[in-house]
């Protein structure tokens, strides 16, 4: 069995995007379209640009697969970009700021910001969903679920108190019908109307995404190194989705302005029926994770995400050659992208969990796997 593991290519206006994911067990039943699902929700939200109306994301499946189950082998994936026109598309002739312009430009040493703007475009988010939407499969054939909603737009609050008290079907329910994929029922008048103003306004926004996952066993991740931190994996996984600006975990950084007893989750008997095991937590503050493992408790985690960098007003520069200042080039763009970032935050969890789960549980085969979650069971009755 080898280590779970991913890698993509492509450019925003190149031909395709490409995926491998390594270390998949045979026999996964895989759901094309259940990722294909995951593609249509990345593409929408209030807020979206004209880019999104071109693209049809639908996943090809190029390896890994025979007769709609995994053998085992890398899985390839496609995405072809119906805006393919890399060629074409002119030398900007100056920076965007807060884009990877500037600084692809001076590490290259060459005034060429679409050499860098291609691959730096959050357009490669899409391979990132379908890679983490088969990975997602793993986790879920074990009673995993992952769930991303907006909890902020623009600074406006859109969430409930206790996500985890509506259950899984109307959580579901109502991110189905919000715009933003928001829980609170209310919310979606007032953000349409934040949006529309940020646009007449030629502006963008930024906004904050929460993940919750559940039905994760205890021990997931390690204590022993700071890279085997499932704390850590998760952190740098999802501050490697481009734009975001932060990550917390439960409390988050609230936790450091409480005094100890109001952070840590006391310890308890579990009832006949509750969780794994033989405890329970009374709270979930640490957001199901201690020790860089996880708790047995739902993975809570809320990731900020900073407003799209291309603005229609544009946003003060220099022309490359003169020095003049100037506004940076408009072409296109949206006014947020938070509610999709929310499905890429998924898919992010998605390929990090898989890891970890098939780390501790790794067999060559669903069955193998299986077998070995079984056994870690029973022993943790004995614990
Ligand atoms: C992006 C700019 C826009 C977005 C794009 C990300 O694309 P374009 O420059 O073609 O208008 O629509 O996002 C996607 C293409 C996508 O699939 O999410 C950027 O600069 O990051």
């Amino acid at each position: 069995m080898s280590q779970l593991r991913w890698n993509t290519a492509g450019e925003s206006h190149g031909r395709a995007l490409i995926g491998i994911l390594e270390g998949l067990p045979l026999g996964l039943p895989l759901d094309v379209a259940g990722i294909d699902a995951e593609l249509i929700r990345r593409q929408g939200g209030y807020g979206r640009g004209g880019r999104m109306k071109i693209e049809t994301d639908r996943v090809e499946v190029l390896s890994g697969v025979r007769a709609g189950e995994t053998i085992g082998s890398p899985l390839a994936l496609s995405l072809i970009n119906l805006d393919y026109k890399i060629d074409e598309l002119p030398v900007p002739t100056n920076a965007r700021p807060g884009h990877a312009d500037l600084a692809g430009s001076q590490k290259f040493g060459r005034r060429d910001p679409r050499a860098v703007l291609e691959r730096a475009s959050a357009r490669e988010t899409a391979m990132r969903v379908a890679l983490g939407g088969a990975a997602r499969q793993v986790l879920e054939a074990f009673g995993v679920e992952i769930f991303g909603h907006l909890v902020e737009l623009g600074g406006q609050p859109c969430s409930v108190p206790d996500p985890d008290a509506l259950g899984t079907a109307e959580r579901g329910r109502r991110r189905m019908n919000s715009e933003f994929y928001c829980l609170d029922d209310a919310a979606d008048e007032r953000l349409k109307a934040l949006v529309d103003a940020a646009a007449a306004d030629r502006d963008t926004l930024g906004g904050v995404f929460e993940v919750r996952t559940y039905g994760l066993l205890p021990g997931l991740g390690h204590f022993a190194s700071g890279s085997e931190r499932l704390t850590s994996k998760l952190a740098g996984a999802l501050m490697s989705i481009p734009a975001m600006k932060g990550v917390e975990f439960g409390l988050g950084f609230e936790s450091a302005r409480l005094p100890g007893s109001g952070v840590h989750d006391p310890i308890r008997a579990a009832q006949a029926g509750e969780g794994e095991g033989r405890y329970a937590r009374e709270s979930n503050r640490s957001g199901g994770l201690e020790g860089g493992m996880t708790t047995g408790e739902p993975l809570v985690l809320r990731v900020a995400m900073k407003p799209i960098s291309t603005l229609r007003r544009g946003v003060p520069t220099v022309d490359f050659e003169s020095l003049e200042p100037m506004r940076a080039t408009y072409q296109r763009s949206d006014v947020t992208a938070a509610p999709a970032a929310s499905v890429v935050g998924e898919a992010m969890v998605a390929l990090c969990l898989a890891e970890a789960f098939l780390a501790k549980f790794g067999g060559d085969s669903m069955s193998q796997v299986a077998q070995a979650v079984d056994a870690y069971r029973a022993d943790l009755g004995k614990i």
